[in-house]
């Protein structure tokens, strides 16, 4: 199933050893070691790990980038330049945790984008509606007002992520008809309202573990996984790239 790509989202987990020993253990496997399998891990070991994988083919992935554009007074923030200065491929923007914890607002997701496009990195943005917005009927609409940002790019590759709110880290998958039907949405929402990235790929995001990966990954539309907690177990990790 050649093509679907698999980020690994770490979270606020892990310290330098194990973070090590996690990559390690990828490195070891060749389906993990593949260019189309990232790891997200925390800001603080990226340098190191990118140092490991310097010659390998698992690429680099941040969690987030600031939304400010240029080196400054920012304290605590991690421009995009920075993110390339250390060989990150991807960078995820606006993950619900995000979004919930951090009051992460379209204008600011536009600016992350953009500074991540200009840093060479693809940046991910990540969509999905909470249990109420579905059980009102209207995710849809939420998920449109997330894409929006798409609208003002005006070049470069990206990704999406759909991920519903509900089905992370909860154990609760939305069913293969659920992720069929969002995915659609995505794509039709953007052929009809976002610049063209190079192409239009929608990973799938919320409790994606080794047991239910392949049937996800061959759902219509599906073009890869954004996977939490199970990327944290290196024989999980292993198992959903192989479903890839
Ligand atoms: C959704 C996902 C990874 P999990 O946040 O981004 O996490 O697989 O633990 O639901």
């Amino acid at each position: 199933m050649a093509g679907k790509l698999i980020i690994g989202n770490w979270k606020m987990n892990t310290r330098a050893q194990s973070a090590q020993s996690l990559v390690d253990a990828l490195l070891e496997q060749p389906a993990c070691d593949q260019p189309w399998v990232g790891v997200a891990a925390p800001a603080v070991y990226l340098a190191a790990l990118g140092a490991r994988l310097q010659g390998r083919s698992i690429r680099l992935a941040a969690q987030d980038v600031s939304a400010f554009a240029s080196d400054g007074a920012y304290t605590g923030e991690i421009s995009a330049a920075m993110l390339q200065d250390i060989g990150c491929a991807y960078v995820l923007v606006g993950h619900s945790e995000r979004r919930q914890y951090f009051a992460e607002n379209n204008p600011q997701l536009l600016a992350k984008m953009n500074n991540a496009l200009a840093a060479g990195i693809v940046p991910v943005l990540c969509v999905g509606e909470t249990l109420e917005q579905r059980e009102q009927g209207d995710y849809l609409e939420v998920i449109y007002q997330q894409l929006a940002v798409l609208a003002e790019i005006n070049a470069g590759e990206y990704l999406i992520a759909y991920e519903p709110v509900w089905a992370i880290g909860t154990g609760k998958v939305a069913t293969l008809e659920q992720i069929a039907e969002i995915h659609s949405a995505i794509k039709t929402w953007c052929l009809q309202n976002a610049k063209p990235s190079a192409s239009i790929r929608v990973l799938y995001g919320g409790s994606v573990k080794a047991e239910n990966a392949e049937s996800i990954l061959m759902t219509d539309n599906v073009d890869g996984a954004l996977v939490g907690g199970a990327s944290l177990d290196a024989g999980s990790f292993r198992m959903i790239c192989q479903a890839a």
